[in-house]
């Protein structure tokens, strides 16, 4: 049965009200002044998206402090059709939690829920709530001899409910897989006001759908996520971190499959950044300097582990990449001599988005590609973009050791960027994502979808894949309140009802 066709969803944007004066009476008494305010300058932060391209409006901000208090404002506003739009760090790159632009929603900071309720180092789980910031995860495991293997370059802002809502990836995605491999339970507050109390530590659990999945990477549509138990790893005893100079990303791949096959399962990291990258980071963060005298065209950070009491991981780096060096494989080549090298190592890597972000305007992708089709996908694609749209800049970096390539577009030189971004954004999305599908591969690899891909998730879906989405959507969310006009394409105008997009 065509069911995808023969029963289109009713989920629309349309169907949410604002809230009345009851309604925000009841949630200020309910809430008290430490988690309801409709104060203009408090809420104006939350209300736009970490790059500042998207701005939005909201009937108040409510930053409830438990579970129980989650549910009171979902009942509120499941009664009274109201949209809800949850928020973690704010630094989503697909403009997931900016609500939309008729302040009719309400926005729900989950910041207060920060509480680690629990951590075993015999079960090698942690609980920790929604609102928890992903470093002081990282430091409250380090604190029980274990660690949290999830990282990025935003770890200091995003909170674990973000992280699970857009099954973020990051640097360390080779080996320990996305968000979605590191959970074992989540608490949530379904549509309807209902607490699912899925806290499991087990390791496995075969009882049919798994809600837990459907929550991870539902972007706030399927429920709000309020805690989860956490998967953790033994800690790390010792790191190599090495920034490598070569020619192309066919060598890079070359290389990562020759240490991975010298190393076992050591190689943690495998990042890219073409010479533009790092010349951008060096212009516009401070305290930065370039790791090796050359330039190259390709730059690979690299990062290999060992355990507690196993040999230091440098000797051995250090000598495979001399081999390589020797088989004119790489250019050139730094191992950190200590922690602090590393971090500056790291800091060229981590900074890229907020270098790029100072640079201003530029049409952003979040792509993958199988990764034995990405270095000819870089260099193909680069050279298609910049003949189509004349003087365009392509940076494209990222984790190349997971086919998961940022491939942005800047504008040219000396153009006004949020000009050429107006005129010529969608088409180079379309552009671009066009010789992703062509590829097999997928519009947002790690981001979401969000507000800002929901076009073009829509235009390029398989119509299969959007009518299971929306049957779950409508059968979770039959009012739509949660979240709405986020990842579920409603029907091909839906992002221009909800987001102000002005560059
Ligand atoms: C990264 O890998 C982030 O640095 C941000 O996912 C990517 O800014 C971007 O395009
Ligand atoms: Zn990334």
């Amino acid at each position: 049965m065509n069911w995808h066709r023969a029963k289109p969803s009713r989920y629309s944007t349309r169907m949410t009200c604002a809230p009345d004066a009851t309604i925000l009476a009841a949630l200020e008494r309910r809430l008290g002044p430490k988690g309801f305010t409709r104060d203009a300058q408090e809420m104006a932060p939350w209300l736009t998206d970490w790059r500042g391209s998207v701005h939005g409006q909201a009937a108040a901000l409510l930053s409830p402090a438990s579970v129980e208090e989650v549910q009171a404002i979902v009942c509120l506003a499941a009664d009274a059709r109201v949209a809800i739009v949850p928020q973690g760090g704010n630094s989503s790159m697909v403009a997931g939690a900016t609500p939309p632009v008729d302040g009719r929603a309400l926005l729900l900071s989950l910041r207060r829920m920060n509480a680690i309720r629990s951590l075993s180092p015999e079960d090698n789980v942690a609980v920790a709530e929604a609102g928890v910031i992903l470093s002081d995860l990282h430091d409250a495991a380090v604190g029980i001899g274990r660690r949290f293997p999830l990282s990025l370059g935003a770890k200091g802002t995003a909170r674990i409910g973000g992280l699970i809502s857009t099954n973020a990836g990051g640097t360390q995605v080779l080996r320990f897989g996305t968000m979605r491999s590191l959970v074992l339970g989540i608490e949530a507050v379904l549509p309807s006001g209902e607490r699912f109390d899925g806290l499991s530590a087990l390791r496995k659990d075969n009882r049919g759908y798994d809600l837990r999945q459907l929550l991870i990477g539902a972007e706030g549509t399927l429920g709000i996520v309020t805690a989860a138990s956490l998967r953790l790893v033994p800690a790390v005893g010792a790191r190599a971190v090495a920034w490598v100079g070569l020619r192309t990303p066919h060598d890079a791949l070359t290389l990562l499959r020759r240490l991975e096959a010298s190393t076992g399962e050591a190689i943690e990291s495998f990042e890219a950044m073409p010479a533009e990258a790092l010349e951008m980071v060096l212009r516009n963060i401070p305290a930065t300097r370039a790791p090796l005298t050359g330039r190259h065209d390709w730059n690979i950070l690299i990062e290999a582990t060992a355990p507690v009491g196993a040999p230091d991981p440098v000797e051995r780096l250090t000598a495979l990449l001399g081999d390589a060096a020797g088989d004119g494989l790489i250019e050139d080549a730094t191992v950190a001599a200590n922690e602090s090298q590393a971090e500056a190592l790291w800091k060229l890597r981590e900074t890229i988005a907020e270098a790029e972000r100072v640079d201003g305007p530029a049409a952003k992708h979040d792509v993958s590609v199988p990764v034995s089709v990405m270095p000819d996908f870089l260099v193909e694609a680069s050279r298609a973009v910049e003949r189509q749209f004349a003087q365009s800049r392509v940076l494209a970096f990222g984790h190349l050791g997971d086919g998961n390539i940022h491939f942005n577009v800047q504008p040219p030189v000396g153009a006004d960027g949020k000009a050429w971004l107006a005129r010529e954004g969608a088409a180079v999305n379309a552009f671009v994502h066009d010789l992703v599908v062509a590829r097999a591969g997928s519009l947002s690899a790690e981001h979401g979808i969000g507000q800002l891909r929901l076009a073009e998730f829509a235009r390029t879906a398989d119509p299969v894949r959007l009518g299971a989405l929306r049957a779950i959507k409508q059968a979770l969310d039959p009012l739509g309140i949660m979240n709405p006009g986020k990842l579920v394409p409603a029907n091909v105008d839906s992002s221009l009802e909800t987001a102000d997009v002005t560059r």
